[in-house]
C-alpha cells in the first residue's frame, strides 16, 4: 500500500512536470502588431507561416515564421521584383489585396489580387522565405482568391463575388480557367461576402467567410457542405467571430473578422484574423491599421469550430498555449552597417533603385532627392517600416546637403497621400531650418519651426493614443527641443480612410524639381512601450 502511494505521488508529480514543461498559459494580442491585415496561415510540420496585405508598398506580402502561433519572424516578402509587382502610379490603398498563402505536395503557394494591375495571380516557392515564381494570372474579375485541391484531384480557384462565393476549376499549372463558375454560398446575409477558405474535415467541405465589410461591422462567418458546390448549410454559432455585438461594444479590439484556419501539430485548432485597436473613447479611432490577432478553436469531430468560447478575443489572451518558441528581439538602433535593409522597412511603390545606397557611405543610409513629394502617388525618396504600438519613440540622425530651398527631408508619419505630419529638414533664407508640417485632406499647414546651427541634426517623434509629440536635438547632445504636438486621430483610418496603418518613414523630396541633394541617416531607434 505504501508503496502504491508512493508510487502514485511520483506519477503525480512526473505529471505534473510534464505538464508544466509543455503547456503554457496566456499571450498577448496582436501576434503581429501594426499594418498586417488580411492575415493567412499554413502548416508545415512544426513551422507555421503566415502572409499579409501590402498594397503599395513594396516589397509586397510580407511572409512570418512561426513554431509556436504566438511569436512571430518576419522571413521574407513574397513579390521582391518589379517584374512581380508594378505599383507605378498606384493609388494609396490600391496595389496587393488580401493574400492567401498554402502548400500543397511541398510547393507553397501566394494567392492574391493586384486590384491596380493585372488583377488575380498565384506565385510558388519551395522556401516561403523565397526567391517566388513570377505571377500565374487568372482571368477572373475578384478580390481575396483562394486555391483548394479536392481529394478527386482536381484544382478550384475559391474568391468573393459580390452576390457570394465563386467556385471555378483552373489548370494550376497555367491559372487557365476549366469551367463555368458556381456561386456557392452568400454568407448568413452581412454585406460584402468575402474572404473565402475552404478546409475539407471529417467529411464536410467547411467555407469560412469574412462578411459585413472590413470596419466595425465585421465578422467570420462559416457554413458546411458534403458537396464543394453546395448547398452549405450556415453553422448555428454565426457569427463564429464578431466584435459588433454587445459582447464586443466595450472591447478595444475593433472589426474583427477576414480569418484562416490552421490545426497544430497536437491536433488543435487555432484562427488568425484582422482587428484594429481603438483609441479615443466613445468616438473611435485607429491609427496602426488593421493588425494579426489569434484565437484558439474548439473544433470537435462532425461539429462546428467555435472561437475562444463566445466569438471574441481580448488583448489578454488567458488560454493554454503550443510550447513557447521566441525570437530575440529586434534591437532598438538600426546602424545602416549592412548592405540590405531588414524586412521591415519598404518603399511607396517600386523604388527607383539609384536613389538609395547602403554603402556610399558605410554606416548611413543615403537617400537621394526626387522630384516626388509625399502627396503623390509615385515612387517617393523614403524607406518606411510600421508603426506597431501606440506607445512608441522613434529618432534618427540626418545629415542633409541641400543646395536650394525647395529640398527637404526628415521623418513622415504616413497615412496615405494626404494624411501625413512630417518633421523636416530645409534651407530658408540660406539658414537651415527644421519645420513641423501637417497635411490632413485639404488642410496644410506648418505647425512648428526652428532655425538651427547646421545641417546634421536629430530627430525624434513620441507616440501615444493620442499624440505625437516632434522634436530635434543638436547632432552630439541629448537635450531636445519640442517643435509641437499633434492629434494621432487625423492620421487615423477613421479620417483618412483606406486600408493601411500608419508607416515612420525616412525620406527627402526636391518638390517637383529636378535636384541633386542627398539625405544621410546614420542611425533609426525604435523602441515600444507595449
Ligand atoms: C480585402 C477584403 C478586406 O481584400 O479588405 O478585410 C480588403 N477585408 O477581404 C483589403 O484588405
Amino acid at each position: 500500500m505504501r508503496n502504491n502511494l508512493k508510487a502514485l505521488l511520483a506519477l503525480c508529480l512526473i505529471t505534473l512536470f510534464s505538464f508544466q514543461a509543455f503547456a503554457q498559459t496566456g499571450y498577448r494580442n496582436p501576434i503581429i502588431p501594426g499594418f498586417n491585415p488580411d492575415p493567412s496561415i499554413c502548416r508545415v510540420g512544426d513551422d507555421y507561416y503566415l502572409v499579409t496585405s501590402s498594397f503599395e508598398y513594396f516589397p509586397g506580402l510580407p511572409i512570418y515564421h512561426s513554431k509556436d502561433l504566438v511569436n512571430w519572424e518576419q522571413i521574407g516578402h513574397c513579390l521582391t521584383r518589379d517584374s512581380q509587382l508594378p505599383l507605378q502610379k498606384v493609388n494609396a490603398s490600391g496595389g496587393l489585396f488580401a493574400p492567401s498563402l498554402r502548400y500543397h505536395e511541398g510547393v507553397f503557394y501566394v494567392i492574391c489580387t493586384n486590384v491596380s494591375a493585372g488583377g488575380n495571380f498565384y506565385c510558388t516557392a519551395t522556401d516561403p522565405a523565397g526567391p517566388w515564381s513570377e505571377p500565374i494570372w487568372v482571368a477572373i474579375d475578384s478580390i481575396d482568391p483562394e486555391i483548394f485541391w479536392d481529394e478527386d484531384g482536381k484544382t478550384y480557384f475559391v474568391t468573393q463575388g459580390n452576390e457570394g462565393i465563386r467556385v471555378t476549376e483552373i489548370d494550376i499549372k497555367t491559372g487557365k480557367v476549366l469551367s463555368p463558375e458556381h456561386l456557392v454560398w452568400g454568407g448568413i446575409g452581412g454585406r460584402f461576402p468575402e474572404a473565402p477558405h475552404i478546409y475539407k474535415k471529417d467529411g464536410f467541405y467547411y467555407l469560412l467567410l469574412g462578411e459585413g465589410g472590413t470596419e466595425y461591422m465585421h465578422s467570420a462567418t462559416i457554413g458546411r457542405s458534403t458537396s464543394l458546390f453546395g448547398p452549405y448549410e450556415s453553422c448555428p454559432l454565426n457569427p463564429i467571430l464578431t466584435h459588433a455585438n454587445r459582447r464586443g461594444q466595450a472591447n478595444q479590439i475593433q472589426g474583427v473578422g477576414h480569418a484562416d484556419l490552421v490545426q497544430a501539430k497536437d491536433g488543435s485548432w487555432w484562427m488568425v484574423f484582422l482587428g484594429f485597436r481603438v483609441t479615443h473613447q466613445w468616438a473611435y479611432y485607429h491609427v496602426l491599421g488593421r493588425e494579426t490577432f489569434l484565437a484558439p478553436v474548439d473544433w470537435p469531430k462532425g461539429g462546428w469550430p467555435q472561437v475562444n468560447g463566445n466569438g471574441t478575443v481580448s488583448l489578454n489572451m488567458e488560454v493554454p498555449t503550443l510550447p513557447l518558441h521566441p525570437f530575440p528581439k529586434a534591437p532598438v538602433r538600426t546602424e545602416f552597417n549592412e548592405e540590405k535593409l531588414g524586412f521591415e522597412w519598404q518603399y511607396l511603390r517600386n523604388p527607383i533603385r539609384e536613389n538609395y545606397s547602403l554603402t556610399e557611405r558605410k554606416g548611413w543610409m543615403r537617400i537621394s532627392a526626387s522630384p516626388y513629394t509625399l502627396d503623390e502617388a509615385e515612387s517617393v525618396s523614403s524607406i518606411l517600416r510600421r508603426q506597431t504600438q501606440h506607445d512608441f519613440t522613434a529618432a534618427t540622425l540626418l545629415e542633409f546637403d541641400s543646395l536650394s530651398e525647395n529640398e527637404e527631408a526628415g521623418i513622415t508619419l504616413i497615412q496615405n497621400n494626404s494624411h501625413h505630419y512630417d518633421l523636416l529638414l530645409k534651407k530658408s533664407g540660406g539658414q537651415y531650418t527644421v519645420q513641423l508640417r501637417v497635411k490632413v485632406g485639404s488642410l496644410s499647414y506648418i505647425a512648428g519651426e526652428k532655425q538651427v546651427n547646421g545641417n546634421k541634426l536629430k530627430l525624434k517623434v513620441e507616440g501615444n493614443p493620442s499624440q505625437y509629440s516632434f522634436y530635434c536635438a543638436e547632432p552630439d547632445s541629448d537635450q531636445y527641443s519640442e517643435l509641437g504636438r499633434l492629434d494621432t486621430r487625423y492620421l487615423s483610418t477613421e479620417v483618412a480612410g483606406g486600408f493601411t496603418g500608419v508607416m515612420i518613414g525616412l525620406y527627402t523630396s526636391s518638390n517637383g524639381k529636378d535636384s541633386k541633394a542627398k539625405a544621410y541617416f546614420d542611425w533609426f531607434d525604435y523602441s515600444v512601450k507595449e
